[in-house]
C-alpha cells in the first residue's frame, strides 16, 4: 500500500555531507490542512529514511532555540517570518522553491510553495530527492506544474464495481453507497498528491446519474474530505440526461431554460456540500450515453451550460472528445471511426466557454499498444484541450502483463504536430495552453485503483501511475529519469536493483507490442468484450470500427487521402505529408495508415509478412527472459512483491507465447505464405 512513498532507509552521509547540518526540527508557518499534511509528510520521511525523529513546531519562538531547521510554509508567510528571505520572483501557482540558507547560526532547509499546494509538492519533492540521496548542499531548486489539470480519472460504479479496472473493488463505493471507511481514499489522495497530481474524478465516465440526488451527494462529500488535506480536488462524471432521470423534467436538451436552470441548481448545490469541487466531466453521444445530439445540439452547447453553472465557483468542464457511432458500416470503405474526434469538434473550435476542457484520449481509436496521436490535438486552437491517458492497462494486458506506459505516452507527447506557421507545436506544449495561448489545459489518466494492496495488481504497474503524475508535472521528464526515479523510491538504492528493475520496464512496451498487434494494425485483441487475449477476427465484420481489413492478399486501413478514408488529411500539412506516403510512413504506423500486401517490404526490406512471425517469436522470447532477470532480485526486494512480480511475469510468459501461436498461425492461414524461418505451421 505504501507504493512509492516506501521512504526505504537511506545513507545519510550522502544526503548531508560533512558540513551540512540535518535538521531536527520542521517549523510550519501555516495551519492550512496541506500543510500539515506536508509537515507530517516530512516528519515520516525523515523518520523513516534517516531514522531522525523532527520535532514538528508552530511557533517560530519555540523553533529558534534549535538552529537546524526545515520551514516549510507559503511565500507569504516566509516572507512574514523573516523578511530577509523574501523571494524576489513570484512563484508559478502550484510551485515551489527549495533552498538551503545559512542565516547567522541557524541552517535552514525552506520549503517554500507559492501557495499551499506548492509546499506540499515541494515537500514531496525534498522527501524524493533524500530518497535518492541526492546531496542537499547548496540546494536551490524552483519548479511548477506544466498544467493546471492533472487529475485521475476512475471509473468506479457506485456498486463498488470499477469498469476496466483490474486490482479489486473500488476504494470509494461499495453496493451503492459511500465507504464507510475512507483510509484508503486518503492513502490515494496522499500518493497523488506526491506526484502533484490535483484532482481526482471518482466515478465511471458511464455515469449513474442518481450519484446527484442530494443524500448521495452528503455521503460523497465524505470523499472529498478525506482528500481535501492533500490538496486533490474531488470531481464527478455526470450523465447529460440527469436533469429527467433524476429530475423528473421532461427534456434535457441543453438549451431548455428549465434545464440550465436545473443545471445551475444542482451545481450550486454540489459546491454547498464540497466547497472545493473540481467540475464534472463528460462523456455524451458516445457508446450509447445520453446526449446533446438527441436535440440537435452540439457538444459545445452542452457544455457551455454546465460551464455556465460551474463558473461562479470556479470550476471546470472536462468535456470527452471521445464521440464515435458504433454502428458503423464495414461494407464501406470510406467509413472510418478514426476520423470521428476531428470531424466531431474541430467545427466548433472556439464555441467553447473558457472554463471548458476537451479531453481528448492520445490516439484517435481507443488506447491501442500502438496508435498515432489524434489529429484532434492541432485541429482546436480556440479551445482548452487536454490529453486522456490510460495508466488501467485495457488493452495493454490488464495488469497481468508487464507494461510500462511512459515511453509510449511520451511518443504522443513529444510528437511535433507541424501546425502551419508554428516552429514547434509539441503535443505536449498544445496541451499545457502554451502553443495556443489557452489559459487551461493538461493531463487526465485513467488509473482505475482498486483495494488491492498494490493498488493496481501488478506491483510494476505503479510505475505507470508514477509515470503519469510526473509527466503531467513536466512532460519533459524522460522515461529512463521516470523509472529510475520510480525504482529508487520503491525499491530504494541498490545497483543492481536499479539495473534490473529500469531495464524491465524500458523494454516492456516493446516487447508486449511485438507479441500482439504490429505495425499500427491495432492490440488484435479481443475487440468486442474483455479486450484481452488474442482475438484477431473480432475486429472485422462490425460496427465498432477497430477494423484491420485483412485478407488473403494484404493488411490495414487504406486512410490516405488520394484512396482512402481522407484521415490523414486531418493532419496538418507536414505531418500528413509524412502519413499519406509509403515511402515517408514510418513502419510501426503502417498497417494504421496504409493497406498493402503481405509481400510489401518495410524499410529494412523485411517483408510484412515475415516481420509479423519474427517479431512475434522475439516478443516471446523476450517475455520469457524477464523471468530469470528478475529472479536475480531474491532477497533485494520485499518477498512479498518479488513473489507477486514473479508470479505475473511467469504468467506473462506462458500467455505471450499463446499470444504468439493466435497471431502467427492465423496470418499464416490468412496469407499462405511460409514463415521463411520454418516456425510457423510446422507441427
Ligand atoms: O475503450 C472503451 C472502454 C469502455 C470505456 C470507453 C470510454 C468507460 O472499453 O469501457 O467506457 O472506452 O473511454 O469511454
Amino acid at each position: 500500500q505504501a507504493a512509492w512513498l516506501a521512504y526505504n532507509a537511506v545513507d545519510a552521509q550522502r544526503v548531508f555531507p560533512a558540513g551540512t547540518a540535518m535538521p531536527n526540527t520542521v517549523l510550519r508557518l501555516g495551519d492550512s490542512a496541506v500543510e500539515i499534511s506536508a509537515a507530517d509528510e516530512l516528519h515520516r520521511g525523515f523518520e523513516g529514511m534517516l531514522h531522525r525523529i523532527l520535532r514538528l513546531d508552530t511557533d517560530a519562538v519555540q523553533a529558534s532555540k534549535d538552529h537546524d531547521l526545515i520551514v516549510i510554509g507559503t511565500a507569504k508567510e516566509i516572507a512574514a517570518w523573516r523578511p530577509s528571505l523574501r523571494e524576489k520572483k513570484p512563484l508559478q501557482p502550484e510551485g515551489f522553491r527549495l533552498r538551503s540558507v545559512v542565516a547567522g547560526k541557524d541552517s535552514l532547509l525552506i520549503v517554500e510553495g507559492a501557495d499551499e499546494r506548492g509546499a506540499l509538492y515541494g515537500a514531496f519533492t525534498l522527501l524524493r530527492m533524500i530518497a535518492e540521496e541526492r546531496p542537499l548542499t547548496q540546494l536551490d531548486d524552483v519548479e511548477a506544474p506544466s498544467a493546471a489539470v492533472r487529475w485521475t480519472n476512475e471509473w468506479d460504479n457506485p456498486d463498488g464495481s470499477i469498469e476496466r479496472g483490474y486490482a479489486g473493488r473500488s476504494i470509494f463505493f461499495d453496493k451503492g453507497d459511500v465507504r464507510q471507511d475512507m483510509s484508503r481514499a486518503r492513502e490515494y489522495a496522499r500518493l497523488l498528491a506526491s506526484v502533484g497530481i490535483n484532482g481526482c474524478t471518482i466515478n465511471n465516465v458511464n455515469a449513474d446519474p442518481s450519484l446527484l440526488r442530494p443524500e448521495k451527494l452528503a455521503e460523497i462529500a465524505r470523499i472529498a474530505a478525506a482528500f481535501r488535506p492533500y490538496g486533490v480536488k474531488l470531481s464527478l462524471s455526470i450523465a447529460m440526461n440527469s436533469p429527467q432521470a433524476i429530475g423528473r423534467l421532461s427534456t434535457f436538451d441543453p438549451l431548455a431554460p428549465e434545464v440550465a436552470a436545473w443545471w445551475r441548481a444542482k451545481v450550486d448545490e454540489i459546491y454547498k456540500a464540497i466547497p472545493d469541487f473540481g467540475g464534472v466531466i463528460i462523456k455524451a453521444d458516445s457508446e450509447g450515453q445520453p446526449g446533446p445530439l438527441q436535440y440537435g445540439r452540439t457538444p459545445a452547447e452542452a457544455a457551455n451550460v454546465l460551464a455556465r453553472a460551474l463558473k461562479p465557483h470556479g470550476g471546470v468542464v472536462l468535456y470527452r472528445g471521445f464521440v464515435y457511432n458504433h454502428h458503423l458500416d464495414w461494407h464501406d470503405p470510406k467509413a472510418d471511426r478514426a476520423r470521428a474526434g476531428y470531424d466531431n469538434f474541430h467545427t466548433l473550435d472556439g464555441q467553447f466557454d473558457d472554463n471548458v476542457i476537451v479531453q481528448i484520449k492520445n490516439g484517435p481509436i481507443d488506447f491501442q499498444v500502438r496508435e498515432p496521436v489524434s489529429p484532434l490535438f492541432a485541429g482546436l486552437h480556440k479551445t482548452n484541450e487536454a490529453i486522456e491517458l490510460q495508466i488501467t492497462q485495457e488493452y495493454t494486458g490488464q495488469q497481468r502483463h508487464l507494461v510500462f506506459l511512459v515511453p509510449m505516452w511520451k511518443t504522443a507527447l513529444d510528437t511535433d504536430m507541424h501546425v502551419s506557421g508554428m516552429r514547434y507545436s509539441m503535443v505536449r506544449d498544445i496541451v499545457t495552453g502554451r502553443t495556443f495561448r489557452r489559459p487551461m489545459g493538461g493531463f487526465v489518466g485513467v488509473a482505475n485503483v482498486g483495494l488491492d494492496d498494490y493498488w493496481l495488481g501488478h506491483p510494476l504497474a505503479m510505475a505507470n501511475l508514477y509515470g503519469f503524475g510526473r509527466l503531467a508535472w513536466d512532460p519533459v521528464l524522460s522515461s529512463a529519469t521516470i523509472s529510475d526515479e520510480w525504482t529508487r523510491l520503491t525499491f530504494g538504492n541498490d545497483a543492481d536493483v536499479r539495473s534490473v528493475v529500469d531495464t524491465l520496464l524500458l523494454n516492456s512496451w516493446h516487447i508486449y507490442e511485438e507479441y500482439t498487434g504490429p505495425l499500427g494494425v491495432g492490440t488484435l485483441t479481443d475487440i468486442i468484450g474483455v479486450h484481452y487475449g488474442p482475438g484477431i477476427e473480432s475486429a472485422e465484420r462490425n460496427g465498432w470500427g477497430q477494423w484491420i481489413r485483412a485478407d488473403h492478399n494484404g493488411i490495414g486501413m487504406d486512410r490516405t487521402v488520394a484512396t482512402g478514408t481522407g484521415y490523414i488529411g486531418q493532419y496538418p500539412a507536414g505531418l500528413a505529408a509524412e502519413y499519406e506516403t509509403l515511402k515517408a510512413c514510418p513502419d510501426e504506423l503502417l498497417l494504421f495508415m496504409h493497406h498493402v500486401p503481405y509481400t510489401y517490404r518495410l524499410h529494412d526490406h523485411k517483408t510484412v509478412i515475415q516481420y509479423i512471425y519474427d517479431t512475434h517469436y522475439a516478443g516471446a522470447t523476450a517475455a520469457a527472459v524477464q523471468v530469470p532477470a528478475w529472479e536475480t532480485l531474491e532477497g533485494k526486494v520485499p518477498d512479498r512483491t518479488y513473489f507477486e512480480v514473479l508470479r505475473r511475469l511467469n504468467y506473462q510468459a506462458g500467455h505471450s507465447l499463446v499470444w504468439r501461436d493466435a497471431v502467427v498461425n492465423w496470418f499464416h492461414r490468412m496469407s499462405g505464405i511460409a514463415d521463411d524461418k520454418g516456425r510457423v505451421g510446422n507441427y
